[in-house]
């Protein structure tokens, strides 16, 4: 059965928790202490990527956070540069609310042809930056007409064309180290009117904000400044996943 199968099964019955390594702030020990760290504090995958900085490292840092657990490993490259055979799967993004063609399509089809080439798993994901994501790395990076958040129906829009695009999924991004996570509004609505898988991630520090969002319907969250932070990490990770019970 491919990852992504996998993935969809497991969060019909739970929603799963992603742990992002940036490659750009981390070695490969650190990667692999995470890795043991969250794993046992129940997380279920690891995505790797960054906007700045992260091809140099990213192998490193997968192989680190191999030797730290079996935990799926999933790019979530921030460029043609974020592909690697090490990974278990890549989520095949195009930043659909990019004034920049490049992030849309461009970047695509110039990583194409190496990932077919190194046969991975790709995974069919919309990715839409939500306000106040513009001002991420990301946001700012991407070129983003960012989604304003009183305006649900914006997102639901960008989601359906997604969907009849054949695309599978879709990542509501707030942003890296935002101060306010993508609203709840826009995942019901997606949620209610689309079967894609959804992906939330940027500004989630508590396992308040984390249960929120998987009520709203999120599949999968994505939680990286809030590791990077440190502290009791394989804590922090418990703490999160006991309100993620569906
Ligand atoms: C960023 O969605 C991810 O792309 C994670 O965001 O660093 O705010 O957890 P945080």
């Amino acid at each position: 059965m491919s990852l992504e199968k996998e993935i969809r099964e497991r969060s019909k019955g739970e929603a799963l928790l992603a742990i992002l390594l940036d490659p750009a702030k981390l070695d490969k020990q650190s990667a692999k202490r995470i890795s043991a760290d969250v794993k046992e504090g129940g997380a279920n995958l690891i995505f790797v990527g960054g906007s700045v900085g992260a091809a140099f490292g990213l192998n490193d840092t997968i192989m680190g956070a191999k030797e730290g657990s079996n935990l799926p490993i999933i790019l979530f490259p921030g460029n043609v540069d974020g592909v690697s055979p090490y990974a278990d799967a890549i989520l095949f993004m195009s930043l659909l609310n990019s004034s920049n063609p490049y992030w849309i399509i461009q970047a695509q089809a110039l990583a194409a042809p190496t990932i077919r080439k190194l046969r991975i798993e790709t995974i069919p994901t919309a990715y839409l930056i939500v306000e106040p994501g513009q001002r991420s790395a990301a946001g700012w990076v991407g070129w983003v007409n960012p989604i304003p958040r009183k305006k649900p129906e914006l997102a639901l829009a960008y989601a359906l064309a997604a969907e009849l695009l054949g695309m599978r999924w879709i990542y509501l991004e707030a942003g890296s180290g935002s101060e306010e996570p993508v609203p709840a509004e826009m995942i019901t609505s997606i949620r209610s009117k689309t079967d894609l898988g959804i992906i939330v991630g940027g500004g989630l520090r508590s396992p308040q904000q984390v249960e929120r969002v998987v009520r709203a319907g999120a599949d999968i969250v994505v939680v990286g400044t809030h590791i990077e932070e440190g502290g009791n990490i394989t804590e922090k990770v418990r703490f999160m996943k006991e309100r993620m019970r569906r």
